[in-house]
């Protein structure tokens, strides 16, 4: 696994104010919430033993085959990823790339709920959701290095996966932006009674921003088939959520709109699974929204270029404990659903379908010049 982003705290802002004889109220309320490390180790193992109870009776009433592609395009995902971080250090990949590590139960979780014409809306965070839907994970690496044969012909890179054949509609990079797409998305199925849902993804950073609020609130007003997952990973950039948002319940900001929502764990796959299945009913036969707030933790840095000297290594591989990979596995062994040779198989075809990503964007040539302006509105 690659080096998780993390340094030692620096000292934080408010204690170097204090020596310095400085001190008001807006020190008073960083000092506060300057600490990020809300986990308590034994705490954590006792929730993943609990979950792994829950988990264990999901796992009984979900069909075999579905149970490994759930945990095949997790594994992929967490493969891709590091192997993303790889050749981004080799310099193969350029500008900006945000890694997934940790956060796969959520998509997956989440995506193999829904059906194959069901449309689906992230943030710039997309190369592992853009998968799931299905875009092939050459066309995803050859987009990451740039190259034509990417799913956006190389023009989007990272943070603009697209694919109107799989019905992804991106990768966005304005915080939020996706959200009020996500609702027009909803809006334009119900008008042409397509019975298609959204599911639209973003992080808890973007809660803050006011098209969360306009979008929930036409939504329920206008009853959209809108599946809103925020993906809490506690971190927007270097800031914790509790430097940021007045009250840590983002699912609970849902009810100032009468708006159905649920909290979910995030790192137990089969619990975001069901909770998207409970929204999805109601989508379908109510044609109503739900908010999911999904919680789980970043283990890499916000970008690759982030240097993570706002957390500390301890803090990461206590989220680490309960690891979602992990934790399926072994309900999955216990179940007696698959054991050690089946998972050592998910990993090889894992690997190759990674080394073949490769392999065809190392190949696959640039674009051509004479390409510079087409499909490139603004
Ligand atoms: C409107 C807007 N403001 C600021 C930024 C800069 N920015 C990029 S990512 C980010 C943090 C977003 O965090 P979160 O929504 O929690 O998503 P995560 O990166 O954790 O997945 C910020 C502030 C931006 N891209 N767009
Ligand atoms: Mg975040």
């Amino acid at each position: 696994m690659p080096k998780a982003a993390t340094r030692q705290k620096t000292e934080p802002k408010a204690a170097k104010d204090a020596k310095n004889g400085k001190s008001g109220p807006l020190d008073d309320i960083i000092k506060k919430h300057q600490s990020a490390d809300f986990v308590d180790v034994e705490l954590a193992k006792k929730e993943y033993l609990k979950r792994r109870s829950s988990q264990l009776e999901s796992i009984k009433r979900t069909d075999k085959k579905l149970l490994r592609s759930m945990l095949y395009q997790m594994v992929l995902g967490r493969r891709f990823e590091e192997k993303c971080a790889e050749v981004y250090r080799m310099g193969k990949i350029g500008g900006f790339c945000h890694l997934y590590i940790g956060q796969e139960a959520i998509a997956v979780g989440s995506m193999l709920a829904t059906d194959e014409k069901d449309m689906v809306i992230t943030s710039y965070r997309d190369h592992v959701q853009a998968m799931v839907k299905g875009i092939r994970p050459e066309a995803v690496m050859a987009e990451l290095y740039g190259k034509e044969g990417g799913c956006v012909k190389g023009k989007g890179g990272s943070m603009h996966m697209f694919s109107k054949e799989f019905e992804f509609y991106g990768g966005h990079g304005i915080v939020g932006g996706q959200i009020g797409v996500a609702t027009g998305m909803a809006y334009a199925a119900k008008y042409r009674n397509s019975g298609q849902l959204v599911l639209c993804f973003f992080g808890e950073a973007a809660v803050n921003q006011g098209i969360f609020h306009e979008s929930l609130n036409m939504a329920q007003l206008w009853e959209l088939p809108c599946i809103y997952i925020c993906e809490n990973n506690q971190y927007g950039m270097g800031t914790s959520q509790d430097r940021a948002m007045s009250t840590r319940n983002i699912a609970k900001k849902a009810d100032a709109f009468e708006m159905a929502n649920e909290f979910v764990d995030g790192m137990d796959v089969m619990a975001v699974r069901e909770a998207t299945l409970r929204a999805i009913d109601r989508a379908r036969k109510k044609s109503l929204p739900t908010l999911l707030e999904v919680r789980a933790y970043r283990y890499m840095g916000h970008s690759m270029s982030d240097p993570g000297n706002y957390r500390t290594r301890e803090e990461i591989v206590k989220y680490q404990e309960r690891d979602p990979i992990v934790l399926f596995k072994d309900s999955l062994k216990e179940a007696k659903v698959f054991g050690d040779k089946d998972f050592e198989k998910i990993e090889q075809e894992a690997m190759a379908a990674v080394d073949a990503a490769v392999r065809f964007a190392e190949e696959s040539p640039l674009p051509n010049e004479s390409e510079l302006l087409t499909d490139v509105y603004a």
